[in-house]
């Protein structure tokens, strides 16, 4: 239900400072939570990894999505992933990773990170709704190689809540290139997840250091309470 909402900005607690925005100029957007990532059976969990470290996301996830939902805001879903024939990415990534473990080898449910493949699919919990653009990134960040940049412009979308999989990697990679672009980020600690809680933990420090340089931090229940505040401010 895009372009609904409140125009009247809505302030939410976060780091360093409090974070404004107004709903109808800001998106929320789920990085990555596939099931490869964060299920039992999948690729993560395969090579020794505890994904109940990144499945603690998953209840601060979908109360985000239907806060954000129940607001009008735009909602943008992400999977990392590439073609089946592995001719959008390159010699440099295919050499990274476990041997025999790498982006297009065989895994638990699929061959990895290839856009099609059981593992590639958004876990159900946060199923994409009709209506909510699903992005398909074949780099880290999600504004390399995709269109996010103009999907957010010709929406008039100024400001990202960002949550999703994993911390230092995807979410950051994304958050650097959304501030680079002119975009005020708040990212949702709490909905953010790392097989590396200790790179969990510094990839959200470095993001509100020095001022706030890449972006805010906040925790879903204050955002959730800043929502709230938005939907009385539209009865
Ligand atoms: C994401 C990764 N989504 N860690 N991917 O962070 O490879």
């Amino acid at each position: 239900m895009h372009g609904v909402g409140s125009v009247k900005a809505v302030v939410i607690d976060a780091e360093p400072t409090s974070f404004e925005l107004k709903v109808m100029h800001t998106a929320l957007i789920i990085i990555d939570m596939q099931r490869d990532f964060l299920e039992s059976g999948g690729f993560g969990a395969s090579l020794g990894n505890d994904v109940t470290l990144l499945r603690s996301t998953i209840a601060p996830c979908v109360a985000l999505l239907s806060a954000a939902r129940a607001a009008g805001m735009t909602v943008i879903h992400t999977r990392e992933g590439h073609r089946s024939d592995l001719s959008d990415t390159t010699a440099q990534r295919l050499s990274r990773g476990e041997p025999g473990r790498g982006i297009g080898d065989p895994g638990p449910m699929g061959r990895i990170l290839i856009r099609g493949e059981p593992g590639h699919g958004i876990i159900p919990e946060l199923a994409p709704m009709a209506g909510e653009p699903v992005l398909d990134k074949p780099g880290k960040g999600a504004f390399y190689a995709t269109d996010l940049d103009l999907i957010l412009r010709s929406r008039q979308i100024r400001t990202l809540l960002v949550c999703g999989v994993t911390t230092e990697v995807c979410v950051h990679s994304t958050v650097r290139e959304a501030n680079d672009r002119g975009y005020g980020c708040l990212v949702v600690g709490d909905a953010c997840g790392s097989y590396f809680p200790e790179f969990h933990e510094v990839a959200l420090r470095m993001l509100s250091a020095q001022g706030g340089i890449f972006g805010s931090v906040s925790d879903s229940a204050r955002v959730l309470v800043g929502l709230k505040r938005s939907e009385v401010s539209r009865s």
